[in-house]
């Protein structure tokens, strides 16, 4: 087991130490404040207020210490505030801030890029751009494609979440809260099947995939298609492990087609799975691929690497932004990729996985409302049902989630249906602390039966 064992990471005790109810007064009054200060439209899972994390805690600002099931949406992969993190942003921070990467350059972008291209699948010619979010990146992808190609449209798939701003609400599949009332949506994105095995019944990843493919061919053609946008291991979707066959079929039918195949992995990758990217376990090799998150322990980056005569065909100028590749963030990225080098993150993220996965099997057996267990590495789900049937239970998800939170356990829902309780934990997760929180979990179970 290569997980951590320490008791103290980064100045935070690792225990579940709750010494309030949880919100406690502090949170409370912080709340309040939040309350008359900022939009009603921004929503809180758990109103707890950090004053400081590390290894695979949070404390708030009660002095309660949380176990951190989330990593902040799959970015503190690294942990929070990751030493090798922390003294790379000081150091940056204090040497200067900014100077816009378009204006007067600096090592640190190169370095992520020159990063990136070594770590993304495929072994061909290379070439990495940065920005500030995730969002940002897809949006960027599909300008790339489309100077590429000279076509326009985007084909994305069901369940898919690609982003907050316009084009990439519109390539999101779900409305509530992404998109209601947001519209109008730009045009030319065309939604596709995605393989589901858990709702798919007999049906094989090929065949969904030649669904897929045919509605491609049918409704849009293919000559038409600058770009297909997939996420490997579907996300804000509920962790939807695409069955065997899907992807790559999916890839190479892009290919075939001259059309631009793109990886979102800004939720998937960066070790999150047991590999560098989660499209390597089916062996694809994409022609661009999105990151974000995971990338940087915490600060805003996100990039696209592709092949370089694709991401070389915009004009000169065409891409950019005034804080894309920001100083401070680079070192983050790159004190980031060093800790996942030099402490095998792929491995920690599969011993996770081998933690997981059976004790949540074990559960399946006494709470058959567990209809589904799935996701690789450090990001697992589990997809609730009413036990039996195929019916989401939705009530349930939340109610678990609630006791998690009421327990000291940091933990997401997700899916389309608001049935799948998703785990991302940091691969600085101490292994006794997962199997607390795995145990909390359980008396959820029992506590909501
Ligand atoms: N693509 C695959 O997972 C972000 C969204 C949280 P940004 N997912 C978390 C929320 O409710 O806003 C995400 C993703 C995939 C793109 C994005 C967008 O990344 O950095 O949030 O813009």
């Amino acid at each position: 087991m290569t997980i951590a064992a320490e008791r103290m990471i980064n100045g935070v005790n690792q225990e579940r130490k709750l010494v309030t109810n949880l919100p406690g007064p502090h949170s409370l009054a912080l709340l309040a404040r939040k309350e008359n200060a900022v939009s009603s439209g921004v929503g809180i899972g758990l109103p707890v207020f950090i004053t400081k994390a590390g290894g695979g805690i949070l404390v708030d600002a009660d002095g309660n210490s949380l176990i951190d099931m989330g990593s902040g949406i799959a970015v503190t992969t690294v942990g929070n505030a990751n030493p090798e993190v922390a003294s790379r942003v000081v150091e940056q921070v204090a040497n200067f801030t900014h100077t816009c990467f378009m204006v007067t350059p600096y090592a640190g972008y190169v370095e992520v890029c020159e990063a990136l291209n070594e770590l993304t699948p495929g072994d061909h010619d290379k070439r990495s751009a940065l920005f500030n979010s995730g969002a940002e990146a897809v949006e960027n992808a599909v300008k790339i494609a489309r100077a590429f190609t000279g076509r326009q449209a985007v084909v994305v798939v069901e369940h898919g979440y690609h982003g907050r701003t316009n084009l990439t609400m519109g390539m999101t599949a779900k409305n509530m809260p992404y998109k209601h009332s947001f519209g109008p949506f730009a045009p030319e994105i065309y939604r596709v099947p995605v393989s589901y095995p858990f709702h798919d019944g007999p049906h094989t990843g090929t065949e969904v995939a030649d669904w897929a493919i045919s509605r491609m061919e049918k409704e849009v053609g293919a000559e038409n298609i600058a770009a297909i946008v997939v996420e490997p291991i579907l996300g804000e979707g509920g962790f939807i492990v695409p069955a065997p066959g899907y992807f790559k079929a999916v890839a190479d039918f892009a290919q075939a087609n001259g059309i631009v195949f793109v990886a979102d992995e800004i939720q998937s990758g960066f070790a999150r799975t047991g590999d560098w990217f989660a499209s390597e376990f089916e062996g694809v090799v994409p022609d661009l691929i999105t990151t974000a998150k995971g990338i940087a322990g915490g600060m805003p980056l996100a990039a696209v690497t592709g092949r370089a005569e694709i991401m070389d065909s915009v004009h000169a100028g065409g891409l950019g932004g005034t804080y894309g590749g920001n100083p401070v963030a680079c070192a983050a990225a790159l004190g980031s990729i060093a800790w996942m080098k030099e402490n095998n993150a792929r491995q920690i993220a599969k011993d996770i996985e081998a933690i997981m996965l059976p004790r949540l099997a074990d559960m399946q057996i006494n709470h058959p409302t567990i209809g589904d267990i799935r996701g690789r590495g450090a990001m697992i789900a589990i997809e609730l049902v009413k036990p039996g049937t195929m019916e989401p239970d939705a009530a349930r998800t939340a109610a678990l989630n609630k006791y998690c939170h009421q327990h000291g356990v940091v933990t997401l829902t997700a899916g389309t249906y608001g049935n799948v309780f998703r785990f991302l934990p940091p691969l600085t997760m101490p292994v006794a602390l997962l199997e607390e929180a795995l145990g909390i979990l359980e008396a959820a179970f029992e506590a909501t039966a």
